[in-house]
Order: C-alpha cells, then sequence, then structure tokens
C-alpha cells in the first residue's frame, strides 16, 4: 500500500476547473479531498492570487515516481507550460508531491532531485499546510513535525492568516 498527499494549485486561467480536472485525472486513487483555499502568490509576487486545496490519494501498487508521474500528466492535462525563467511562476496547474507513505506505513525519503521526499519547501509554505491540516488534522510532515504547530508558530505562520477559505468553491464529487 502506498499513500501520498499531493498540493494542488492553479492562479491562470478557470482556476477552479484545473483543480477539478486534477482530481479527476487522479481518479480512484483519491480517497479525501481539502477545502479550496485563496492563497497570494509565494516565492514570485507579480501574479495572480492562487487556488490551493490538498488530498490524500491511495494505491496499493504505486510507488514515489508512480505518484510524480500521475502528479505531471495532471498537469499536462490542464495545458501546464513551464518557464525556465520563472521558478515560483504563474501556472494553469502545478500538482506537488509532498509526502509518500510505503508498505510500512513510514515516510519515504529521498533527496533525488527529480523528486525530493518529503517535499523540501512544504513546511513553509501556508497554501500547501492549511488546506492538508483539512483532511489530516493530525498530520505530521516527516523532519518538521505537527502541522498545526507549523502553522501557529513555524515560518509560514504569518503567511496562514492570509490563507483564506473559499468555502464557496468544492473538489466533491458529485457523483
Ligand atoms: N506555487 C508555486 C509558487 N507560488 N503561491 C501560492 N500561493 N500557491 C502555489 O501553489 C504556488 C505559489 C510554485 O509551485
Ligand atoms: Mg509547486
Ligand atoms: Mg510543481
Amino acid at each position: 500500500m502506498s499513500r501520498a498527499v499531493l498540493a494542488l494549485g492553479s492562479n491562470l486561467g478557470d482556476r477552479l476547473g484545473h483543480l477539478r480536472s486534477a482530481v479527476a485525472t487522479l481518479g480512484d486513487a483519491v480517497r479525501v479531498v481539502s477545502g479550496v483555499y485563496e492563497t497570494p502568490p509565494w516565492g514570485d509576487a507579480g501574479q495572480p492570487a492562487y487556488l490551493n486545496a490538498v488530498l490524500l490519494a491511495e494505491d496499493p501498487d504505486a510507488g514515489p515516481y508512480d505518484w510524480l508521474e500521475r502528479a505531471r500528466s495532471a498537469e499536462r492535462a490542464a495545458g501546464r507550460e513551464r518557464d525556465p525563467a520563472r521558478r515560483f511562476g504563474p501556472r494553469t496547474l502545478d500538482v506537488d508531491v509532498i509526502v509518500v507513505w510505503g508498505a510500512d506505513d513510514e515516510p519515504v525519503l529521498s533527496d533525488a532531485a527529480e523528486l525530493t521526499l518529503p517535499h523540501p519547501r512544504a513546511h513553509l509554505r501556508a497554501f500547501v499546510l492549511r488546506p492538508w491540516i483539512d483532511i489530516q488534522p493530525y498530520g505530521r510532515l516527516p523532519g518538521h513535525g505537527w502541522l498545526t504547530d507549523l502553522l501557529t508558530t513555524g515560518p509560514a505562520a504569518e503567511d496562514a492568516l492570509d490563507v483564506r477559505p473559499r468555502p464557496d468553491l468544492t473538489l466533491e464529487s458529485t457523483a
């Protein structure tokens, strides 16, 4: 069994539609999705506000690189284009692999360049931590501790004040 926390973000075009398309592309593996949050751009100020959300996915057969490949195919399906000059620039859809747990329920640790696990900047990002806590209130970010602590006293605490819930928008399946 493999579980993964994936973070979704969009700030171009039909933002909610892009997040929904990611949930659809990930399909049956999706177990729980967070609320949707409107967040100021992080890391590169000159761009529109984002919609962010986090989901928990599960698949007995998926390894860490399968989650990465699924994340990338969801991005491709949303017409994602990469601008090498703007690492934290605007995008139709970003799907980041935040944490993966293996069959033994232990978090996978990796410092491979193409897939660092846990995600190396997750503890700095209120736009990841705040939605994540919706779906894992007792969650921990391996190497950094409890999500609640990170959101209240960690380096993302100040930004957390600007992460605005959008209860009018939902990713939950209407099926
Ligand atoms: N993603 C980035 C850069 N900055 N800012 C917000 N608010 N939300 C994001 O998803 C985001 C960002 C690059 O991955
Ligand atoms: Mg990202
Ligand atoms: Mg990314």
